[in-house]
């Protein structure tokens, strides 16, 4: 037992100290309430990797419903239409990914009960490198949604 903790104490000191690795930071978490009987849900955040080697977005997991996936949105001859992401994202070094509705965002898939504006979901959000991040996401009603877009220059505090 004291062997295996100094062994892993031992990994993550190489982990810290060692090669280059991408270095994640996720910010402006979002998700969009739904209406009652609503199976899916979608969420959107800026994932940024401040690291040095390139990261990729593989998929994400949550409580709150049966399986998350990865959307793209596109405007197909006037049409948005989805269609999933099955490969994952890749972050360059000192990239960006931003994910939100009318552009790649997550799919919350299954919802096991309606997402309720003023709540907060838990999102593990999972790399291709085997990092994992924990993301608390505030879930919003659909009216700031519109009102974001409307009126740009209100400000609110
Ligand atoms: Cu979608």
């Amino acid at each position: 037992m004291k062997t295996k903790l100094a062994l892993m104490a031992f990994a993550a000191s190489i982990f810290a100290f060692g090669a280059a690795h991408a270095e994640i930071k996720i910010s402006s978490p979002k998700s969009y309430e739904t209406a009652e009987g609503m199976q899916v849900g979608m969420s959107g955040m800026t994932i940024e990797n401040t690291g040095d080697v390139a990261e990729k977005l593989v998929g994400a997991t949550s409580p709150v419903c049966d399986h998350v996936e990865i959307h793209e949105m596109k405007d197909d001859n006037g049409i948005m239409k989805m269609r999933k992401v099955e490969d994952g994202l890749e972050i360059p070094a000192g990239g960006k990914l931003v994910l939100e509705s009318g552009s790649y965002h997550f799919m919350l898939m299954g919802l096991k009960e309606p997402l309720k504006a003023g709540s907060t979901i838990g999102i593990d959000v999972d790399f291709a490198s085997g990092e994992k991040q924990h993301v608390d996401v505030p879930v919003v009603s659909r009216m700031e949604k519109m009102d974001h877009k409307m009126n740009h220059m209100d400000h609110h505090d």
